[in-house]
Parts: C-alpha cells; structure tokens; sequence
C-alpha cells in the first residue's frame, strides 16, 4: 500500500502517525535533532519503541520537501488562482509553476471565481504552456471533478495568495470538513495563518493537505532554483534544447537561440518567457554560498 505509516501532521515536538493500527501519536529519536533532521507532514516512517515509548525510527527517502509549509513527497500541487479580486499575477503563477517542476512536483493550475468574472485567457495560455488548467464554477461539477481526478494515489496540496479561495475549493472536495472560509483570515491577518500547522487529511485515496496558511509557497533560498536548472522547470522549452547555437545557451541574450526564435514564432507564451528571464536574472544574483 503506497500510504503506509506516514505523518500526518506535527505539532510541538509531537507527530501524528498514521498507520495500519491507525493514528499514533509519538516523538522522534533524539538523533533526528542531532542530524538536524525534521520529520514532516507527508513523511514515510518506521516506528520503533524506546524506554516503553513509540517513537519515529527512521524517515524513508524523501522524493522531495519543502520547508515552509513543512511537507514531503508532494506529488500535486493545485496552485488556486482567481480570475478576480486577488487578481491573477502571471509571475506568481510561473514562480509557482517552476518551483514545483524543479521539485519533482506536478503543478496544476486551478482558476476560481469564473462566475464572476472570465479567465481573461488564462486557462488558454496556461494550456499553451504546456500545464494543466482547470476552471472551477462551482453550480457545474465537472471542475471539481477534475480536481478531483488528480488526487488518488498523490499527495497533494492547494496554494495560492489570501482570497483566492483556496478553503473553499477544500470544503467542496471534502464537504465533512468544513473549513474556515471568507472575510475572517483577513480581520485577524495573515500571520495566524502562517504560523498553522499543515495536515494531510485523507481523500479519494489520495491524500490532500490541508495547508489554508500557506498563500504562497516558501520562495525564499530554500526553493532558490539554480539558473542552469530554470530552463527546466518551463515544460514547454523542452522542444527546443540542443538546437541554441551555443551550447550552455542561456536563452537570454545570445543569438542563434532556439527558445528565443520558438517565443517569436508564438509558440512559446511572452509571459511566460518574461518570468523565465526574471526569474534568471534573479537567480543570477544568488551566490552558491548563500544557499548554505
Ligand atoms: N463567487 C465566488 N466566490 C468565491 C469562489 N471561491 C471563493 N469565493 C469566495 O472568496 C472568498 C475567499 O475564499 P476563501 O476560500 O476563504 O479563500 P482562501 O484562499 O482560503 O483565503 P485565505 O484562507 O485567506 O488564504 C470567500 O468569500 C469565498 O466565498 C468562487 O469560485 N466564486
Ligand atoms: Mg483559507
Ligand atoms: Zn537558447
């Protein structure tokens, strides 16, 4: 079975495993502290028992972790995006994007609201790109339906900025769990929502975390992509590497570049292409050392 005995939330030191028994509740073997190891959400573990204690043993190898919010082994993340208030910011998107396809991750595009105002030709574009777009209006259940269809099997998360509607994507695809939705995250700011602990709660046999405090994934140098590697994390540049008259090419400002000569043709989004350079521009700047 693919989900066996894995974290489903960690609070205080405390970890929630779960498991063929069901929930445990434990701690972690000193050593993990020692190694400076952080057992998360989403993590895969062996349970051993010390001094009459069950504690985590051991963590299996991690396909991929993020730190903030904490969770490893992401498979899904639905980035939620509304078509309206919060506007929709193409750069985020593609941040988003390519950060999740650095990880190992599949991302996929969610756009709310489309009752009250259209996509603007985002779900176009996005599908242009090469990433999977779903539109959720909510009086049709074929959206929702497709979100759906994403989670069995997967570990999966939902991000995106305050308002989007994120809760109430959750509460649709879980209507048990109803979540805190609307105007009451903004009086009490964002902080509370950051600071809450994420759990992965348990959905079409798949598992779905619920994560209402991370608006926007941990872009800070724990997610820094390096340039070299951004090219990879545009799905849809693929086509044209090893056809750049220079090897190593950039795709920046050199001449004979493939990537380039596809963007002029149209077969490569403008946004898209401007948030690649933006995002190596700004990953030029990061020194190795600052990584550490
Ligand atoms: N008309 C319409 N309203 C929506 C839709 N999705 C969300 N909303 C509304 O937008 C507001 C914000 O939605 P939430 O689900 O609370 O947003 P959130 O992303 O969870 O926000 P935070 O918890 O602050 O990060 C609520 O009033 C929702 O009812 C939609 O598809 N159509
Ligand atoms: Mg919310
Ligand atoms: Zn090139």
């Amino acid at each position: 079975m693919r989900f066996d005995s894995y974290i489903t939330k960690g609070i205080g030191g405390f970890y929630y495993v779960k498991t063929a028994d069901g929930i445990v509740e434990c701690k972690a073997r000193g050593i993990f502290r020692k190694k400076k190891i952080s057992p998360v959400a989403g993590d895969f573990v062996r349970l051993a028992t010390e001094a009459g204690q069950t504690v985590i043993d051991e963590i299996l190898p991690r396909k991929n972790v993020f730190i903030r919010p904490p969770i490893a082994n992401l498979d899904v993340l639905f980035i939620v995006v509304s078509t309206t208030q919060p506007v929709p910011s193409t750069r985020v998107i593609d941040k988003l994007t390519a950060i999740a396809v650095h990880k190992g991750v599949k991302p996929v595009l969610v756009l709310t609201k489309t009752d009250l105002a259209p996509d603007g030709g985002l779900a176009a574009l996005y599908r242009h790109a090469g990433i999977d777009t779903i539109c959720v209006d909510y009086s049709d259940p074929d959206g929702l339906r497709r979100v759906q269809s994403y989670i069995p099997d997967h570990i999966c998360a939902v991000c995106g900025n305050s308002g989007v509607g994120k809760s109430t994507l959750l509460n649709a695809l879980l209507p048990g769990q109803q979540r805190e939705t609307g105007g009451i995250s903004q009086k009490l700011g964002r902080g509370r929502h950051t600071t809450r602990e994420v759990e992965l709660l348990e959905a079409f046999g798949g598992l779905l975390a619920d994560t209402p405090g991370f608006a926007s994934l941990d872009t800070s140098r724990a997610l820094h992509i390096p340039k070299e590697e951004l090219q990879h994390a545009f799905p849809e540049f693929a086509p044209y590497f090893g056809k750049c008259r220079f090897t190593g090419c950039a795709h920046m400002a050199e001449t004979g570049c493939a990537v380039k000569q596809a963007l002029e043709e149209g077969k490569i989004e403008p946004s898209r292409y401007e948030s690649y350079a933006a995002l190596y521009e700004e990953a030029k700047d990061v020194k190795e050392w600052q990584l550490r």
